[in-house]
């Protein structure tokens, strides 16, 4: 008998997106929970027998309410598999003084499993024909990996063997200091389990939509978290055949998407890229654009004007336009400073030289304030 996963990780429920406005902030606080109810829907109609979740459901230890955890296990009891299988993520690690796991049994079924020992969860109980063996974190930072334990396990070729772990990925996440759970590629390669289900990384591994006979998997988070987010959260589908063939899908699973670009302005015309960057469909599009060079001031003013546009196209706009600066020309010198007055004198005598003239003028103008 085969079996079909439904593989997530990094939900991180509870981030706080404070730097938002509140309304903004609310949206996105609870995209992190509406994710799983989508998740679920997904999961149940392709079918699966399992759904994984590869570390990091909650964003921290403390602070996730009881609301919270009731409406994330309302959501995971709609799942229609076999069984909810959750592993502590560095976020949300377990130990015994952690409360959290412990109140968030008291609100989900018995498909439920948590994976906070280092053993093998037989799923044989669930009625799946498959073992979970967890490499999942008993703390927030760790220079080294849990999956010692594994590597001096035997394990049983009769049976599908699945390997649920948290931490960086070598040469994938970036982890400068190796103080998260590091693994290397070639580590989980030599752990002879059928495939690794992975959490940590937020980016999704192996960046393709549809992969055969491949074994580590990492989906990277479903609900895009922040600018530096490129992709619009995903999941795997992983089908593991009971001759242990496997083929995985990528399915995409967030609400919510962010752009972080950067946009050289020099004339009036190049406005017109930033337009056409922003088509259709940006309704839940949070934005970071970033505008550069040297304009004239009308130019300048126009700024505002395509400002106002996508504010009201985009779910929220961050304009920083502190490195956009108006071109400085003898009719600006003339209009700004009195004739014959020093200021005056001196920037006209620096017309030639645009970039000395708009430095004396910047310094000029802070003076003057
Ligand atoms: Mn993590």
């Amino acid at each position: 008998m085969g079996i079909r996963i439904f593989h997530t990780g990094d939900i991180h429920i509870g981030m706080t997106f404070n730097s938002y406005p509140a309304g903004v902030r609310e949206l996105l606080k609870a995209a992190r929970i509406e994710v799983i109810e989508r998740m679920v829907k997904q999961a149940n109609r392709e079918g699966s027998d399992l759904f994984v979740i590869a570390g990091d459901l909650f964003d921290k230890i403390k602070g996730i309410d009881k609301k919270t955890q009731a409406a994330v296990a309302e959501h995971l009891s709609k799942f229609e598999g076999s069984c909810v299988a959750i592993l502590p993520g560095n976020h949300d690690y377990h130990t015994e003084m952690v409360d959290l796991w412990s109140s968030f049994l008291n609100f989900v079924d018995d498909r439920v499993m948590l994976l906070t020992e280092e053993k093998p969860y037989d799923l044989r109980e669930y009625g799946l024909d498959a073992v979970i063996y967890p490499a999942g974190c008993h703390s927030k930072h760790s220079r080294e990996n849990n999956l010692g334990w594994l590597k001096k396990m035997e394990l049983d070729g009769d049976i599908i063997n699945i390997g649920v772990g948290h931490g960086a990925l070598s040469g994938i996440s970036p982890d400068l200091d190796s103080q998260y759970f590091n693994m290397a590629l070639e580590e989980l390669d030599r752990i002879p389990v059928d495939v690794w289900l992975m959490g940590h990384t937020h980016i999704t591994y192996p960046d393709k939509d549809n992969i055969s006979n491949w074994r580590i998997y990492n989906p990277g988070t479903p609900e895009p978290d922040g600018l530096d987010c490129r992709h619009g959260g995903n999941a795997w589908i992983v089908n593991i055949e009971d001759n242990r063939e496997v083929d995985a899908k990528r399915v995409e699973t967030g609400k919510y998407s962010f752009m972080d670009l950067e946009f050289k302005v020099n004339q009036l015309e190049d406005y017109s890229r930033i337009q056409s960057e922003f088509n259709e469909g940006i309704k839940n599009t949070i934005a970071r654009i970033s505008l550069k060079g040297t304009i004239d001031e009308e130019a300048y003013r126009h700024r505002l004007k395509i400002k106002e546009d996508l504010e009201e196209r985009l779910l929220h706009l961050i304009l920083d336009d502190s490195e956009l600066k108006i071109r400085i020309n003898s009719d600006k010198i003339h209009k700004e400073f009195t004739k014959g007055s020093f200021p005056e004198q001196l920037l006209l005598s620096l017309q030639e030289d645009e970039e000395a003239l708009q430095l004396a003028y910047e310094i000029i103008s802070e003076v003057r304030k």
